[in-house]
């Protein structure tokens, strides 16, 4: 059989060329030290780009999104999380043990959370109900289909919360995908947010690592938690090497990604086994629910045939576009899922696209 099409995340990407020359020079020093001089331009540049006070590398997306929600809230508080989120769902319920708060889920349409939506569920000024320590918003919203939440929609929340006296944490370990699709900068998309994890590691393909971002104070209590964690890393400039390059390089290619996606959303749409709403594709994520098969069953399939997807749920499965599948490789994939969901069911509609 041919090479595996990997479509079960952007996680999967390898490493470039330069990335790899790059790691194998790379300047280094002991980073626990803080002196590891890739690792601190990288943090520079990062700060720069986002333009926050500063930043932290971290070995994880996991671990940025946890050091963020232990840093701005206490034990017994409530962490205001959409329903789908990565933060809840894909982290191990780190909240509960790492920082003692209780998640309290939102259901958002497409991933979008709205002020109104967030205020109904903030703890009322009662002694005997849990106070809200923290906002978490999600961009790209990963399980909602890699839907890219606005400025302007999240700049109300953020401005609301403050108000409120709540931080907002954003995890961005898309936001470069969501800035694509939305054709702003990923400055804009974090203005306001008093702490932003970004991921090097997803669809800018370098082969490791996170960025926590905000204010120097948070900053200089996150590389106490990130240490208590066992997050303290030594001659890690190898890695931030290769992060440089996707932040510098990455992002333009984006778009790629999400074309390739649109295009996969428009075959699977013809297909009566699928429900999907090509319109609805904004970046590099399709969740689709399938019909006639579980995921399961479907997975297993699709892999004999050489295409690999991820489960989301019982009749649902998702796919995701990166860097190391090209578009001869979306078509050739289309033809194997038409064929498999075609032998079964006879019900493949013609591809019109
Ligand atoms: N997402 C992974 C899986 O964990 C689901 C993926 O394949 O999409 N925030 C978001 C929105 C994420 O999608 C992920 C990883 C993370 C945080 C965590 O990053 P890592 O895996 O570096 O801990």
């Amino acid at each position: 059989m041919d090479r595996m099409i990997d479509l079960r995340s952007d996680t999967v990407t390898t490493p470039t060329e330069e990335m790899r020359r790059a790691m194998a020079s790379a300047e280094v020093g002991d980073d626990v030290y803080g002196e590891d001089p890739t690792v601190n331009r990288l943090q520079e540049r990062a700060a720069e780009i986002f333009q926050k006070e500063a930043g932290l590398f971290m070995p994880s997306g996991t671990m940025g999104n946890q050091v963020a929600v232990k840093l701005q809230t206490k034990p017994g508080q409530e962490v205001v999380v959409e329903e789908r989120g990565h933060i809840y769902n894909y982290e191990m319920a780190t909240m509960a043990a790492l920082s003692g708060c209780l998640a309290r889920p939102v259901r958002g349409q497409d991933g979008h959370l709205t002020w109104s939506q967030i205020e109904a569920v903030l703890s009322p000024s009662v002694y005997y109900r849990a106070r809200t320590g923290l906002i978490t918003l999600e961009n790209t919203h990963n399980m909602a289909g890699g839907t890219a939440l606005t400025r302007a929609e999240m700049k109300d929340v953020v401005d609301r919360a403050h108000e409120r006296g709540l931080p907002v944490h954003l995890d961005g370990a898309r936001i470069f995908n969501a800035a694509t699709a939305l054709n702003t900068s990923v400055a804009e998309l974090a203005a306001g947010f008093d702490s932003v994890m970004f991921c090097f590691s997803k669809g800018l393909s370098a082969p490791v690592g996170s960025m926590l971002l905000g204010k120097k104070d948070l900053i200089q209590e996150a590389w106490r938690v990130r240490k208590m964690l066992g997050g303290g890393m030594r001659q890690v400039g190898v890695l931030a090497a290769a992060a440089m390059i996707a932040l510098e390089k990455m992002p333009c290619r984006l778009y790629e990604d999400h074309e390739n996606a649109k295009r996969l959303a428009r075959a699977l749409s013809q297909m009566e086994s699928f429900s999907i709403d090509p319109a609805k594709v904004e970046t590099n994520i399709l969740v689709v629910d399938v019909k006639g098969w579980t995921s399961g069953e479907l997975l297993a399939r699709l892999k004999e045939r050489g295409v690999l997807a991820g489960s989301t749920g019982p009749s649902q499965v998702r796919f995701v576009t990166h860097k190391d599948v090209k578009t001869a490789d979306i078509d050739k994939a289309v033809e194997i899922i038409a064929g498999c969901v075609g032998s079964r069911s006879g019900l493949t509609r013609s591809n019109t696209d």
